[in-house]
C-alpha cells in the first residue's frame, strides 16, 4: 500500500502543534505529517522504515535507485531514516560517509513517492568534537546548557541543523515535513547525553535550547520524536521527558540481541516498552512509534513475520524503523538482501495488510 500522504485528513492528534479549527488553512508542514502519522496509528497501520536505505546496502553504495528493501520486497520502505552526525561540524558527508547533498535528494525523492523521512543525530560535542559514544567526560551536557561559551557553540550547531531542515524543499518551493528524534536512547549510558552522564535538568535543557533556536530560525517542518531505549516503567520513560510542548511522537528503541537465545528477552522488552509508549502517548495526545529495532544479520530467517510482525500487531504504532545495511561491514545489516535466507519471509512481512511501504 502506498502512503496516502496527499489524502491525509487534517485532523491533528494533538500535542504541541495541534491547530485550532479556525486555523486549519494555516497548517504547518509539520502539522500535516502529524495528521498522517496519527491516521496510521488510528487505522492500525505501521509504516516500515529502514536507515540509509536508498544510498547504500549490503556490499554496494551510491548506486542510483538501488535499495536492499526494494530488491527483496519490490517496494521502497514507507519511511527512510537518516543521520545528521557531522552536519554540526559543517562537513559535507555524515558520520557514515553519506554526502548531505545526496541525502537531501533522496529525502525529496522519498517525499515525491509519498513516503516519509526521519532523522537521528549522532553529533560531535560542541567545541571539543567528542564523538557521541565517548563517555569519558560527563560534563559535556552541563556545559552545553550552562557555560555561555559552550552554549554559544551548541547554538551554532543548532543553527546549522535548522538551516538543513529549512533547506528541505520540493522543486515548487514547498517545505518537506520530516521527523527528528534528537538525544535518543538517553536512558542508556552509551552516549554522552545518556542518563549516567548528565542530570535530568541538563538533559531537558538540550531540548529547550534546540527548540528556541529552531523556532527563531522558522523551522516549521519538524515533527519531534522522543525515543528512550527500552524502559521498565512509566516513571523511567517520563523521567527525562522534556514536556508535551517539545514532543509529537513518543517512541522507544529496542533491539533483539543474541538470536534464538535472546528471543524471549526481546519479546518481553519490546512489548513492555511499547506498551508503556502506547499508554503514555494516548494520555499525552501523542503518536506512538517503534523508533528503532532490529536483529543484526537477520540470523533468524522468520524474524520479520514471526517475531516483529506479531509485536506490531499486539502493539500498534504509527511506524517501525530498522537500522542500516552497512556496505563495508558484512555482518552489520538489518534487512535481508537478495539471496539472503530471510528474503521470502521479509517479503511476506512487507505484504502484510498492516505494513505500509512506499510505491516504487
Ligand atoms: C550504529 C552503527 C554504526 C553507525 C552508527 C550511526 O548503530 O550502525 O556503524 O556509525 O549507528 O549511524
Amino acid at each position: 500500500m502506498a502512503l496516502p500522504l496527499a489524502m491525509a485528513t487534517l485532523s491533528s492528534c494533538g500535542g504541541g502543534k495541534k491547530p485550532a479549527a479556525a486555523e486549519e488553512n494555516a497548517l504547518s508542514p509539520a502539522d500535516s505529517l502529524i495528521s498522517v502519522l496519527a491516521d496510521m496509528e488510528k487505522g492500525g497501520k505501521t509504516i516500515f522504515g529502514h536507515h540509509d536505505d536508498p544510498v547504500y546496502g549490503h556490499s554496494w553504495k551510491y548506486d542510483e535507485g538501488r535499495s536492499d528493501v526494494l530488491e527483496t520486497s519490490g517496494k521502497y520502505p514507507g519511511m527512510m531514516s537518516w543521520d545528521l552526525g557531522r552536519l554540526e561540524l559543517g562537513d559535507t558527508v555524515n558520520l557514515d560517509g553519506v554526502p548531505f547533498d545526496l541525502m537531501r535528494r533522496e529525502v525529496l525523492a522519498q517525499n515525491a513517492r509519498g513516503g516519509v523521512n526521519t532523522f537521528s543525530w549522532h553529533l560531535y560535542s560542541p567545541g571539543e568534537n567528542v564523538d557521541s559514544w565517548n563517555v569519558s567526560d560527563t560534563t559535556i551536557v552541563h556545559r552545553m546548557v550552562n557555560d555561555p561559551a559552550v552554549k554559544a557553540l551548541y547554538r551554532e550547531q543548532l543553527e546549522r541543523l535548522a538551516a538543513w531542515f529549512n533547506s528541505l524543499k520540493t522543486p515548487e518551493g514547498e517545505k518537506v515535513a520530516v521527523v527528528f528524534r534528537p538525544w535518543h536512547e538517553h536512558t542508556g549510558g552509551w552516549f554522552w547525553w545518556g542518563a549516567k552522564n548528565c542530570s535530568v535538568e541538563d538533559y531537558k535543557g538540550l531540548w529547550r535550547e534546540m527548540r528556541e533556536v529552531f523556532d527563531r530560525e522558522g523551522v516549521d517542518n519538524v515533527v519531534w520524536a522522543y525515543s528512550p531505549d527500552r524502559v521498565v516503567s512509566e516513571e523511567q520513560y517520563l523521567e527525562r521527558y522534556p514536556g508535551d510542548e517539545y514532543v509529537d511522537v513518543m517512541g522507544t528503541d529496542v533491539y533483539h540481541f543474541n538470536g534464538e537465545e535472546g528471543l524471549e528477552a526481546y519479546k518481553t522488552d519490546a512489548s513492555r516498552s511499547l506498551g508503556i509508549v502506547r499508554k503514555l502517548a494516548g494520555e499525552h495526545g501523542k503518536i506512538a512509534a517503534f523508533t528503532e529495532t532490529g536483529l543484526e544479520g537477520v540470523v533468524m530467517p522468520n524474524w520479520y513475520s514471526e517475531v516483529l510482525l506479531p509485536i506490531l500487531k499486539e502493539n500498534p504504532v504509527a511506524y517501525a524503523v530498522v537500522w542500516r545495511n552497512a556496505h563495508d561491514k558484512t555482518e552489520h545489516f538489518y534487512v535481508p538482501f537478495k539471496g539472503h535466507p530471510a528474503e521470502d519471509d521479509f517479503k511476506k512481512f512487507t505484504n502484510d495488510s498492516i505494513i505500509v511501504m512506499a510505491s516504487k
